[in-house]
């Protein structure tokens, strides 16, 4: 008999690539979206699986909600991708943000231990939580140092998910991912940010980037990748905790130069702290501008995960380079214009 799974946060990006590749895989899939006045289900649409997914209305803050989705979906499987993500967003809104991130999965385990059912539990945890990190690179053994409300509210939820497999042998993974990206990335996040702003540069749509720190490093894999991690994480014998990262990092500044050459654009780097501009080679044009708005209150300077655990025990490995990460970004940006597509 085919497997369920349940995914929640499935109209976001890596729920859309998860909700592929289990397809795919012959699953049912029932995909759990908050109902806004704007249901978004464009990159359900854009991987063609619109009509392949069962959606169900869920708000994870509303534990009535969560625990008759569960009862009626029956799944063997629940990934629990839904969140307020936006690290930047987490300093505006701190108790929302906890709400959700935190307190949204005890509800979510809640509804998994009451219904008694042998449901296997993914939890969507983060780099983030390492924060100012203490080693380099991190693992799974790496302390952590939370630097934002999201990533806070994060830990509580990977400690309450090793809670309810230590108190109650649930059967809850968390999987602790770096930052992992696609063409259907979020606007905001610096990556589509940069390829998307760059690509309307080159048609002429935007004059300027506006960016915040350029020195930051992230270590950027791409979530095609990532969701295979995840699913392997729910097949293992016992559920454990793993990293899944790439293992290099690159600054936000070795990414507006790469997506740039992508797109034909050689940028050289004058100035330096907010006053760091980008400039185009060719025209002697500033293209790129340090906007000190976009700072945060505190920053992670540096995340380079070690992924020797999930390499080793659950056969996991990247396989989209960085440079290859960046064009496929670029690239679809700037096609998506061309073709005057809509930019969602
Ligand atoms: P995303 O694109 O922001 O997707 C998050 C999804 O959660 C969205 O579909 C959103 O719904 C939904 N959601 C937000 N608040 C909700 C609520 N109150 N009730 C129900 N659904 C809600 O994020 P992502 O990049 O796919 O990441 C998936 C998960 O992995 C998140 O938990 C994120 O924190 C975590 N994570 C991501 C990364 C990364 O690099 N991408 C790394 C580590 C961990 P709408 O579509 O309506 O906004
Ligand atoms: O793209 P970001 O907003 O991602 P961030 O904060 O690393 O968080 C993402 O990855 C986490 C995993 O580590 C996830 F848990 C989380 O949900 C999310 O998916 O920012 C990356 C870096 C930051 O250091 C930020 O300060 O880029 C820097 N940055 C510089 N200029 C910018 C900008 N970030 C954004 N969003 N916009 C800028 O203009």
């Amino acid at each position: 008999m085919a497997k369920r799974a349940l995914i929640t946060g499935v109209n976001g990006q890596d729920g859309a690539y998860l909700a592929k590749f289990l397809l795919d895989k012959g699953y049912l899939v029932t995909g759990a979206v908050r109902r806004t006045s704007t249901s978004d289900t464009h990159r359900l649409v854009e991987m063609g699986i619109a009509n392949s997914v069962e959606l169900r209305d869920l708000e994870i803050l509303e534990f009535n909600n969560i625990l008759r989705l569960v009862e009626r979906s029956q799944p063997d499987e629940i990934y629990n991708l839904a969140a307020q993500s936006f690290v930047a967003l987490s300093f505006e809104e701190p108790i929302y943000t906890g709400a959700v991130d935190a307190l949204g999965v005890t509800r979510m385990l809640e509804a998994v231990r009451q219904t008694n059912a042998p449901i296997r539990f993914y939890q969507a945890s983060t780099s983030e939580m390492f924060g100012k990190a203490l080693e380099l690179p991190q693992s799974e053994t790496t302390p952590f140092h939370p630097r934002s409300p999201y990533a806070v509210a994060k830990l509580y939820a990977h400690w309450i998910t090793v809670n309810y497999r230590e108190s109650y042998g649930l059967f809850t993974a968390s999987g602790i991912l770096f930052n992992h990206e696609s063409p259907l990335r979020g606007k905001e996040f610096v990556t589509r940010k940069v390829t998307l702003g760059l690509a309307k540069i080159k048609h002429g749509e935007l004059d300027v980037l506006e960016i915040g720190n350029l020195d930051s490093k992230r270590d950027w894999g791409f979530a095609g990748d990532y969701v295979e991690g995840m699913w392997r994480m729910l097949q293992q014998d016992r559920a454990d905790d793993y990293v899944l990262a790439s293992g290099e990092m690159h600054s936000v500044r070795d990414f507006v130069v790469l997506a740039g050459q992508c797109l034909g654009m050689q940028i050289e780097w004058q100035g330096t702290g907010a006053a760091e501009r980008g400039i185009e080679r060719k025209s002697g044009r500033v293209i790129v501008r340090v906007n000190p708005e976009f700072y945060r209150p505190a920053e992670v300077d540096i995340l380079c995960g070690n992924a020797a655990k999930a390499e080793r025990e659950l056969g996991w490995k990247r396989k989209v380079s960085f440079s290859d990460l960046v064009a496929m970004m670029a690239e679809t940006d700037e096609r998506r214009l061309r073709e005057k597509k809509a930019i969602l």
